[in-house]
């Protein structure tokens, strides 16, 4: 009930700053000024004493909402050693300014009242608002939770560290001004943006809600802003999930000048899975963040919509918040707050906490179990917020028509599926979800190197790769006969087969990634290709930006997957394999790009799932580096972070950007993104049209009502 003691306090600073002082013996690059060490820290916030509230007397809606759902957490990232990777950074106590930035003096005034009731009291307390309870400690936690998501947003905004997660108890997106709700008493999150926005003078902030139940506190405190866009995925079942609002489903857009800002995905059914996910992601959520462009995101971290939680009922595995966090982290140059939000399975939970704080660390992404298509229902949603939004964000202005038959009508179908409600709440019981525990991330000692010709210096934080053994003479004669027809051309043997090498140490997870300035491209490219692909026997997506001669006959077995970014129109497709994607007037046309990348480049690489991608850029790509930064950055979520980048041998100014990518770092923002060209608009729709077919993660309608 007390606040900390001086000595926990002291002890928390002294501990903080050990932190950074074991940070700083361990710098990136040779020449890394301490700023920049920071700069790439992860904050993490915990405070024991939030633990210290519980359910004092029998509520079975209550039941699940206990203290061990933060000490297990926090004990996962210890073990795991996470946690001695971050900045730990302590909480504070919100003030009563900072929870009037949301919440009503009299509401504010009635739960500082609760510390001194009885247990009679605050159980009648407790009645006037739903699905929470009260305890004499939980305004005191409450007051730490807020303060705990306002360090970390200071602890960013100064630059003290690039991102950061706060574990915290109770969780706040269900309060709303004037009343507590689904566990939470303050909105920490909402209260956040408010407060980054006055501090900072922050002109954007996007909120990820991806809780499993609709924070409409959230979005009632924002509906009419248009400064702060709120996302939210949630379990609705036409209405008949709690809480029961008809604005929770996809029409609720935002109001007013707010019209827009306010997107929600209901879940209509449970057992929604990582495609599930991942396609609200890549065509809803990324188009509409990078067309938006916050200052800052924030994301309200429940992980009640993993695997096994007793309220979600979903099916997503604890690895899929890696992804969704890598697919956050290169928004707003990085800065990326998670505050806890739900989560009640005490399995899932910790290994999702885990994989999203390891994730911010900057450790590559784990290869997302084998992904298909969304399903029927998950189609269903995503049609139609696409609709609902298409009149307020030029990247959805091609979307399709709300369907007008079945999902409008979606009052009939609650009534119909009514009966069906009572035999579904006994099987509940029976069917206990199992799944394996998420593999431990190995990160390569060697995050990233590099084969640059001797003039070119090598980046901070990169290894300058060589051969060190003798090539293969098997290896030798492959080059010999098939790539270099001069016999004598010794400098591009040792790029070559340097390359080579390189592919075999990211292949055994020696390295993770890898940049390359050759001679020719084209070459370099086939021969890595032909390498992983054949030899190793590897999935490779190739990613080409600008016009290059590219590899038709290896992509038949489906052991290449041939992206190709270019101006040129291409007759036809060869097959699902080889996909040429054609920006007519150029990659200048930002928007068009990004919609390709998100839309289209994402979704097949997902479903592809390779384990290298080839990433080649021709000098005549036409990206700007920023373009470039968020290409390298995103595709960095598959196969593990092994990205092999080739670049032709002038492009020496591109190296240490794409070096910086490589390394993890957050790409520059694009700045707030126009319309893309209308001809790009309609190419990549007949392009997406054309590719659903063979690759599911592509589709934005169900069948039959596109
Ligand atoms: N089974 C958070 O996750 N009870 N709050 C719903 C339906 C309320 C969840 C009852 C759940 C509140 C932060
Ligand atoms: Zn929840």
């Amino acid at each position: 009930m007390i606040s900390g003691s001086l000595i926990d306090r002291l002890l928390t600073n002294l501990s903080t700053t050990c932190t950074v002082l074991y940070q700083k013996q361990l710098p990136r690059g040779k020449n890394c000024s301490c700023t920049e060490i920071m700069k790439m820290g992860t904050a993490m916030i915990y405070d024991e004493e939030m633990t210290k509230y519980k359910l004092l007397w029998v509520d079975p809606v209550c039941k699940i909402e206990v203290p061990e759902r933060l000490t297990v957490s926090h004990e996962a990232l210890m073990e795991s050693g996470l946690a001695d990777r971050c900045v730990s950074v302590p909480v504070r106590e919100a003030t009563d300014a900072d929870i009037l930035l949301v919440h009503s003096e009299e509401y504010l005034e009635a739960v500082k009242k609760t510390p001194y009731m009885t247990l009679e009291d605050l159980k009648e307390f407790t009645l006037k608002y739903g699905d929470v309870y009260f305890h004499p400690n939980i305004y005191h936690c409450a007051k730490l939770a807020a303060g705990a998501a306002l360090q970390l947003v200071d602890s960013v905004m100064t630059g003290k560290v690039r991102n950061g997660m706060a574990l915290v108890r109770p969780p706040g997106h269900h309060s709303m001004r004037s009343a507590a709700n689904g566990f939470c008493v303050f909105n920490n999150v909402a209260i956040a943006a408010r407060y980054a926005k006055q501090k900072y003078g922050l002109k954007r902030v996007l909120i990820v809600d991806w809780d499993v139940h609709h924070g409409q506190g959230v979005q009632y405190c924002f509906e009419e802003d248009p400064s702060v866009l709120y996302f939210s995925w949630h379990r609705y079942e036409h209405q008949k999930f709690w809480p029961h609002l008809p604005e929770s489903d996809y029409d609720s857009v935002g109001k007013d000048k707010g019209a827009g800002f306010n997107v929600n995905v209901p879940w209509n059914k449970v057992g929604m899975k990582n495609s599930d996910y991942l396609s609200v992601f890549c065509h809803v959520l990324l188009p509409v963040a990078y067309e938006f462009c916050p200052d800052l995101v924030l994301v309200c971290a429940g992980f009640d919509s993993a695997i096994g939680d007793p309220e979600g009922e979903m099916c997503a595995s604890p690895d899929i918040f890696a992804h969704l966090t890598h697919l956050l982290m290169n928004l707003a140059g990085g800065k990326l707050c998670a505050v806890l939000e739900g989560g009640y399975n005490l399995t899932s939970l910790p290994q999702s906490v885990c994989q999203t704080v390891q994730t911010l660390l900057g450790d590559p992404a784990p290869s997302p179990a084998s992904l298909h298509g969304p399903c029927e229902s998950a189609l269903e949603s995503l049609h139609c917020v696409r609709a609902a939004h298409k009149q307020y964000w030029s990247c959805l202005k091609h979307a399709a028509e709300l369907p007008t038959s079945e999902i409008s009508t979606k009052r009939i179908k609650l009534a119909e599926e009514e009966e069906s409600t009572e035999k579904g709440e006994e099987e509940k019981s029976s069917k206990e979800q199992v799944w394996p525990e998420p593999p431990k991330r190995v990160t390569p000692p060697i995050r990233t190197a590099v084969v640059l010709p001797d003039g070119v210096a090598c980046p901070d934080g990169c290894e300058r790769f060589s051969s060190s053994e003798d090539p293969d003479a098997g290896i030798v004669r492959n080059l010999r006969e098939n790539f270099l027809r001069d016999a004598d051309d010794d400098a591009a043997l040792t790029t070559l087969s340097s390359l080579i090498a390189l592919i075999e140490k990211m292949e055994k997870n020696e390295i993770c990634s890898g940049l390359a300035l050759v001679r020719d491209v084209s070459m370099a490219m086939m021969c890595a290709v032909q390498h992983a692909a054949t030899a190793l026997s590897r999935r490779v997506l190739v990613v080409c930006v600008g016009d290059v001669v590219v590899p038709s006959a290896d992509t038949e077995d489906g052991k290449t997957l041939v992206v190709q970014f270019s101006n040129k129109e291409s007759d036809e497709q060869k097959c699902k394999y080889s996909i040429p994607v054609c920006l007519k007037k150029g990659c200048s046309d930002v928007s068009g790009f990004m919609q390709a990348v998100l839309g289209l480049l994402l979704p097949l690489g997902y479903e592809y799932d390779p384990s290298l991608v080839v990433l080649v850029r021709m000098p005549d790509s036409g990206l700007c580096d920023s373009v470039w930064q968020q290409l390298t950055g995103l595709l960095q979520g598959l196969a593990q972070g092994h990205t092999l980048v080739l670049m032709q041998e002038g492009e020496k100014t591109c190296v240490a950007p794409t070096a910086s990518s490589l390394l993890g770092d957050a790409a520059p923002p694009l700045g707030q993104l126009h319309a893309p060209l209308p001809e790009h608009v309609e190419a990549l729709e007949r392009l997406r049209l054309r590719l659903q077919a063979d690759w599911k993660l592509l589709q934005t309608t169900a069948p039959g009502t596109g």
